[in-house]
């Protein structure tokens, strides 16, 4: 098999000479892929271009490869791989991908051919890729990298340019499934997705503009290009004022979804939320050459996209400007409580699951099982799990508390659901729950979390129901919650248990956090160590704001001390 290639692999080397590899430079392939200073990143962008088309080769589908670093700042850079359902490849690969990473430019060949002889490769077969990337300053140069990387091998490639992860993710599934997912192009993906919330929204004819609009901040990222882009194909559905857009702040500065979750404030860029400067117009838009004056108003809806517009959160502002935060926890209770009103609506008799991770704010998950009575699910941290864990479902739920999350549909669940909606011996209500369920299927990406997808859905839900943001917000009240991290000479001294939620190393850890928590009314912790930075983070949550202030900055302590903490004592937060 070695033999008949030979030439390409004459050209994977020739070409990667081309592409360098700083020599000790060690890289891992983790929970969101590569990602760190866009310098570092260049050999890499070339080999996952070659791990792309020989995975292409292995799965006899088309791959992807997704330029992004998502929240992290403009200067970084990262590089994601899309197996073919539009699912993350598996960890065998993502092994290979850091084997391939940190292969010294002399010894590339054989990392290869080790790769090649593992998974029984053909390399004499086509190879496809997608690639897309995000509006980063580097991401052209390292997008072709990629290009480059499939091209050595002998492999096609499709180059999307500039798409949300999201949509390339949809356009690698479309292309496997021959087009039964949707056409694999970014207009496809317009008109499918605004037909279907066009369809939901149809019944919620008698919204007025006020309720019609919303205002999105773009993280000054891919997002904001997107959603202008579909603007137009959602007519007068959805009148969104797009802040942060690109056009002049820096990519997830003081903004997007990111910043909004885990500073709980209102980004910078969407004039006055939150600074209670009310009843002022407050922005000049230009609109299709037309300048129009925005006012934002207490109650207003607002919604925050990230980097690459896979993670969405909600927002908005109360008369006394308080400022109210919609995360991923209220999104997934939100469109859970609407599928389960319309499976009884439709008689369907369809199990509905919501799959969180600890970080899952308390009262969302005791509302889910006690009232909701949903079956609920507790994974790891990272998309993968949680993805994996709702597809054994009927339908499942997937939400992180930081706004990345989608709902799958199994497809025996579709089947039924699209029977009904298709049986003309029923009429009325049933009849009606049967066709949104079916519409509300079209209008989700159930290849990942999508900030697009879920806005449309989510926006759908609160017309249909005819609820404002406030209505949304008091469905359960947020227990407080403090988040910290603790830097310590080797995070990997820390290793968990039961879903991350007890630690089961260092010795004691666990049992002081246990003594601690009992101190507290309602309070829950538990530390992990971070998956994409050199840290132990730290959770705490507990009746009251000073409580789970209290609690986090105690089990900061316990971590620090037993954990082997560096650097300063951590300090009480008041
Ligand atoms: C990555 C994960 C995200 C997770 C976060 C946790 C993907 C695509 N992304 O960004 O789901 O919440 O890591 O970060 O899986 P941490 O391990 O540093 O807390
Ligand atoms: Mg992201």
């Amino acid at each position: 098999m070695f033999f008949l290639v030979t030439d390409n692999f004459e050209e994977v080397l020739k070409q990667s000479s081309l592409h360098p590899k700083p020599s000790g430079l060690v890289l891992e392939y983790g929970t969101s892929g590569f990602r760190t200073n866009a310098k570092h990143l260049d050999h890499i962008m070339f080999r996952m271009g070659i791990l792309a088309a020989l995975r292409s080769q292995k799965t006899k589908a088309t791959i992807g490869v997704m330029v992004t670093a998502s929240h992290n700042p403009e200067e970084d850079n990262g590089v994601k791989l899309i197996d073919p359902m539009g699912e993350m490849v598996t960890p065998a690969w993502e092994g290979y991908a850091t084997q391939l990473a940190n292969a010294e430019q002399e010894d590339l060949l054989a990392a290869l051919k080790d790769i090649i002889e593992k998974e029984s490769i053909n390399v004499s077969l086509e190879a496809n890729v997608f690639v897309g990337k995000d509006t980063r300053s580097s991401s052209a140069r390292l997008s072709q990298a990629v290009l480059d990387g499939v091209k050595a091998l002998g492999g096609h490639s499709k180059d999307y340019g500039l798409v949300t992860t999201p949509q390339l993710h949809y356009m690698v599934c479309c292309q496997n499934t021959q087009g039964k997912y949707g056409a694999a192009t970014v207009e496809g993906y317009y008109s499918k997705l605004s037909q279907a919330f066009s369809q939901l929204t149809k019944n919620a004819s008698n919204r007025t503009d006020d309720q019609k609009h919303l205002c999105v901040d773009g993280a000054n990222g891919i997002g904001a290009l997107k959603v202008r882009e579909m603007e137009g194909h959602l007519k007068n559905d959805l009148q969104m004022s797009i802040f942060n857009d690109g056009s002049k702040g820096t990519l997830n500065l003081h903004c997007g979804a990111d910043f909004v979750k885990v500073q709980q404030k209102p980004p910078t860029g969407v004039p006055s939320v939150g600074n209670g400067d009310w009843g002022q117009p407050v922005a000049v838009v230009e609109e299709n050459g037309l300048s129009r004056s925005i006012e934002i108003n207490p109650g207003d809806r607002c919604c925050s996209f990230d980097g690459d517009a896979d993670r969405i959160v909600y927002y908005y502002t109360d008369s006394q400007g308080h400022f109210h935060l919609l995360d991923g926890d209220k999104i997934a209770t939100l469109i859970c409580t609407f599928l389960k009103e319309l499976l009884n609506q439709a008689a369907l008799d369809l199990k509905v699951a919501v799959v969180q991770t600890a970080y899952a704010n308390g009262s969302s998950t005791r509302y889910l099982e006690d009232v909701m009575k949903v079956i609920i699910k507790c994974t790891k941290t990272g998309v993968k799990h949680l993805h994996h864990a709702a597809q054994e479902f009927d339908i499942g739920v997937y939400f992180e508390a930081n706004g990345h999350g989608t709902v799958l549909f199994s497809k025996a669940a579709e089947e039924k659901i699209q029977q009904l909606a298709e049986d003309g011996s029923i009429s009325g209500e049933r009849k009606k729950a049967a066709l949104l369920l079916q519409s509300t299927i079209s209008v989700i990406n159930q290849t990942v979390g999508d900030a697009i997808s879920d806005m449309l859905l989510i926006e759908a839900i609160l017309a249909i129901k005819g609820m404002t943001v406030q209505q949304w917000d008091t469905i359960y009240t947020d227990l407080p919650n403090r988040q910290l991290k603790v830097k310590v000479a080797d995070r990997r001294v820390i290793d968990t248990t039961d879903a991350e939620r007890r630690a089961v190393s260092p010795a004691g850890l666990q049992d002081a956090i246990d003594s601690l928590v009992k101190k507290y009314r309602q309070a829950r912790s538990f530390v992990r160590p971070s998956g994409t930075e050199d840290v132990v983070r730290v959770y705490a949550e507990a009746d009251t704001q000073e409580g789970a202030d209290a609690l986090a900055h105690e089990v900061s302590l316990a971590v620090y001390r037993l954990a082997g903490g560096v650097g300063d004592e951590p300090q009480p937060l008041h």
